[in-house]
């Protein structure tokens, strides 16, 4: 399989994390998108998104999108579990995986960011404000479910699952723009305790073939 991918792309990240966890090694593919190659005619042919994570399967099946990545993934190698059996619990690890990537991360995608400034003039400080409210609403609600819902040193239970693959690399992405993540204990606690696993350290962007400071 190839994994086209940038090293501090939180979708990437994801399904970095979840390949990790399923034992799964990649053809790693880099692709720049400060030089903008995602938006390149021979990319889109490959992924008409025009952004990363792409997986291609050992038949050559290309696939876009994180979250239909790791469930093609999970389908065909379903150990260990991303998903609970429990269905309640597996709803709540889906209400917390969508919460970071339909609620959270599209508004602070590279694209949007690039709008504000390119085509509405927005300021530096004014797109940084942006960065920091849409960070801050979606870790609010996100310590607030996890306070009412979670359990064990994951998001929900002692094993990661899909709601940890999506939440590090958010709250990696609020660190790395320097918002202030003081006000959310149970999130910051499942992230440094998954900073600690192997799997967690594998997919962490410093570890990417292709990152630079
Ligand atoms: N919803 C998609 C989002 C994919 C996406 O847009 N990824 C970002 C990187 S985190 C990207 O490639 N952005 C490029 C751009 O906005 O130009 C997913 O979950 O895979």
């Amino acid at each position: 399989m190839q994994l086209y991918s940038f090293f501090n792309s939180s979708t990437s990240y994801r399904v970095r994390i979840a390949l990790a966890i399923k034992g799964l090694s990649v053809d790693y593919c880099a692709v720049n998108l400060r030089a903008g190659e995602q938006r390149e005619t021979t990319y889109r042919a490959l992924n008409p998104a025009g952004g990363v994570p792409l997986l291609i399967d050992e038949q050559g099946n290309g696939l876009g999108q994180s979250l239909a990545i790791i469930d093609y993934l999970e389908a065909l190698h379903p150990e260990p579990p991303l998903l609970p059996a429990n269905p309640l619990v597996r709803a709540r690890v889906l209400e917390l995986a969508h919460l970071v990537a339909c609620d959270m991360h599209p508004l602070n995608n590279l694209r949007v960011l690039n709008y504000l400034t390119n085509e509405l003039g927005v300021s530096e400080a004014q797109k940084q404000a942006w960065y920091e409210h849409w960070i801050a609403e979606g870790l609010r609600a996100a310590e607030a479910l996890l306070i009412r819902y979670g359990f064990g040193d994951y998001c929900f239970g002692d094993r990661p699952t899909l709601a940890d693959c999506c939440l590090v690399p958010q709250v990696a992405n609020g660190m790395r723009m320097h918002c202030d993540l003081t006000s959310y204990a149970r999130v910051m606690a499942v992230y440094q305790h998954c900073l600690q696993q192997p799997a967690f350290q594998q997919a962490a962007p410093a570890m990417q073939p292709d990152f630079t400071s």
